[in-house]
């Protein structure tokens, strides 16, 4: 191949540590804060692409943590990077696939800021770029995990009432079984049909929990649960025997899984998280086995900053089907805005942007003030 597009010049990574609103309890772990790893891909022809990926409380949830992300960027991913053509970003990432095993996460912060600045150079916004989007706003549900039933209640209403929010997931799994159905069941009962509940039990029951935990949430009114358990064929074993949807989360890490799952019929939706599956496009891959298996989808979270945001809400704005919404609300659990210009999060959506690229823009002096390490200079 001949052609010659805009080179990466550089590529620099740094660390954003943010605080929390509030302690997000989940049932392996408690978080106060949330670090965000950024990526910036310095091009040729002045293009800068930006790119996220955060972790859930470090090392909590999977292989990958903020620390060795921005190692692995820094050592492995820049060299095979610097020189070659921005532009082409599918043989890059195929590049960067054949060197680089697993670090999915990773991957999709870097496929971020490569689409992103391929967006800003033709001047189409990343959805534009992956074939046009379908539509515009997408739902938001919001998670209560304070820990604490009346606190969780009140959130609840003040969300409704906000209209920020009408589909709540409850995380459990952290107490017993039957004390998690009746918190559960406590805040289905204040929200009446005004919100849906759900819950999500990171993989904390066993088997035989989760048999009488879903009949339990069933009858409480909550309508899906996410990873009761860890095992696929548990999870196989589960599903279709309560009235209540079972999604798979921890268990979907990208189209091989995807595949597994869809094959042994062990989910009946798919949260679908970018990271997780190692980059927008093989999210997009893994939406299409959803569709080609008749299993439901959900754009799912990893707690990721307004640029993870982002990227998902264009890649999910793609998805032929996206019947249970989705759970973007990350950047609102941290108290700092980093961006000039706030998301839009109103009438229970969160609007996706229309300008180049991720069609965001970050306030500078916000994140070199907290970029870890501190006297981090941004000059571009
Ligand atoms: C997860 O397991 O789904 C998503 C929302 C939230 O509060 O935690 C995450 C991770
Ligand atoms: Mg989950």
């Amino acid at each position: 191949d001949t052609r010659i597009g805009p080179r990466i010049e550089r590529v620099e990574t740094r660390l954003i540590d943010l605080p929390t609103i509030r302690p997000h309890k989940l049932s392996m772990a408690t978080m106060n804060g949330q670090t965000l790893m950024l990526v910036m891909v310095h091009c040729s022809d002045g293009v800068v692409g930006i790119g996220e990926a955060t972790t859930i409380g470090g090392l909590a949830y999977g292989g990958e943590s903020p620390e060795s992300m921005k190692l692995a960027v820094d050592r492995y991913f820049s060299r095979l990077m610097i020189g070659q053509d921005s532009s082409r970003v599918r043989p890059l990432m195929t590049r960067i696939g054949r060197m680089i095993k697993d670090n999915r996460f990773a991957k999709s912060a870097v496929e971020t800021a490569l689409l992103d600045a391929q967006g800003k150079r033709l001047g189409l916004s990343v959805s534009e770029l992956l074939g046009g989007r379908l539509r515009e706003r997408l739902p938001v549900a919001w998670t209560l995990a304070s820990g604490d039933t009346g606190r969780d209640i009140d959130e609840a209403e003040q969300m409704l009432a906000l209209r920020r929010h009408s589909t709540f997931k409850v995380k459990i799994g952290l107490k017993s079984v039957r004390d998690d159905v009746a918190h559960v069941a406590s805040i289905k009962r204040a929200l009446g049909d005004r919100g849906a509940v759900r819950v999500d039990v990171n993989m904390a029951w066993s088997e035989t929990d989760a048999r009488f935990g879903m009949a339990a949430l069933a009858d409480a009114g909550c309508d899906l649960v996410e990873q009761p358990v860890s095992s696929v064929a548990a999870l196989g074993r589960l599903i279709r025997r309560f009235p209540i949807a079972l999604m798979a989360d921890e268990s979907l890490q990208g189209p091989e899984t995807a595949f597994d799952l869809a094959s042994r019929g062990s989910a009946d939706v798919f949260a679908v998280k970018l990271e997780q599956s190692g980059g927008p496009f093989n999210a997009q891959r893994v939406a299409t086995i959803a569709d080609a298996a008749g299993i439901d989808l959900y754009g799912g979270t990893m707690l990721e900053g307004a640029i993870g945001t982002i990227i998902s809400a264009q890649v999910f704005s793609t998805f032929p089907n996206l019947q249970w919404g989705t759970e973007l609300f990350g950047p609102l659990l941290l108290t700092e805005e980093i961006l000039e210009t706030p998301l839009d999060y109103s009438d229970f959506t969160l609007a996706v942007p229309t300008g180049p690229g991720l069609g965001i823009s970050l306030d500078l002096e916000r994140v070199a003030y907290f970029t870890r390490d501190g006297s981090h200079q941004i000059t571009s």
